[in-house]
């Protein structure tokens, strides 16, 4: 949760068209864009160095720089995204990744990942499979990571949820921020887990950026939770992305 760099994209007007579960209304560009510079100003605050990317309206998903790549302290690893419309989005990351990382290496298939569906803690990887993350593709990036000394544990996303990461993120090396319904998988034992108040399960989607939580606003009881918990909490409007399944971790790609 200690990071020096962030890579972020800025929403294009395609985002009107970008990919959603259920149809519970048409994204505002403004309002996405306004929501979007809170964000980036966040992490800035924190010190570390953010590398703003500029639209790309041929992807109406790519503001989700997240799902693109796994960023590690010994390289990165670009995904192979399960949504067919979500492909081109990685090259297009590959020469920012390239340009900061000595070591870039790629998921060749044919098996997908995404990487909404990972979670680095203190001690391991977690991967959730999911309908955009398949075995083949858990695979892959297992052998790359366990080349670099990391432990990958693989357990299930709830079905009905996009990512694993839409119902946990990490607070500290030690902690996550969890639905009940994941954590009732068993997958966080040994862990401390805080869960989201009930009926606040979108809240699990917030991100540790240094001394900041980034949790979407709109979620009280969770926000006073992680306030009481000694954590430093910054609510962004999350409105606009929620309408495509999207929330604080997909924004960016941390290092
Ligand atoms: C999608 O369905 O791929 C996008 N509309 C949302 C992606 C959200 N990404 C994430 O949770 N890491």
């Amino acid at each position: 949760f200690e990071f020096s760099r962030a890579i972020t994209r800025r929403p294009a007007p395609s985002i009107t068209n970008g990919l959603r579960a259920e149809d519970i209304g048409t994204p505002d560009l403004d309002k996405m864009l306004a929501a979007h510079a809170d964000y980036v100003a966040t992490l800035k605050k924190t010190g570390a160095e953010i590398i703003e990317l500029p639209p790309l309206d041929a992807y109406p998903d790519a503001v989700f720089v997240e799902d693109t790549a796994l960023c590690l302290p010994q390289g990165a690893v670009l995904m192979r995204p399960g949504a067919p419309s979500r492909m081109g989005e990685v090259p297009e990351m590959a020469s920012t990744l390239r340009a900061v990382y000595d070591d870039v290496r790629e998921i060749n298939g044919p098996g997908h990942i995404e990487g909404g569906d990972i979670l680095v803690t203190g001690r391991e990887i977690l991967v959730g499979r999911s309908d955009r993350t398949d075995a083949a593709g858990v695979a892959e990036l297992s052998a790359i990571v366990t080349e670099w000394g990391h432990t990958l544990r693989e357990v299930f996303t709830p079905p009905g949820v996009l990512h694993f990461k839409t119902d946990c993120s990490l607070l500290d090396a030690e902690t996550i921020l969890s639905t009940k319904r994941l954590d009732a998988s068993g997958c966080f034992e040994g862990y401390r887990v805080v869960h989201v108040a009930e009926g606040e399960e979108a809240a699990a989607n917030s991100i540790r950026f240094n001394q900041y939580v980034l949790c979407p606003a709109g979620f009280p009881r969770t926000t006073e939770k992680l306030h009481k918990a000694g954590y430093e909490v910054v609510e962004i409007d999350n409105s606009e992305c929620a309408k495509l399944d999207g929330g604080m971790s997909c924004l960016s790609l941390r290092f």
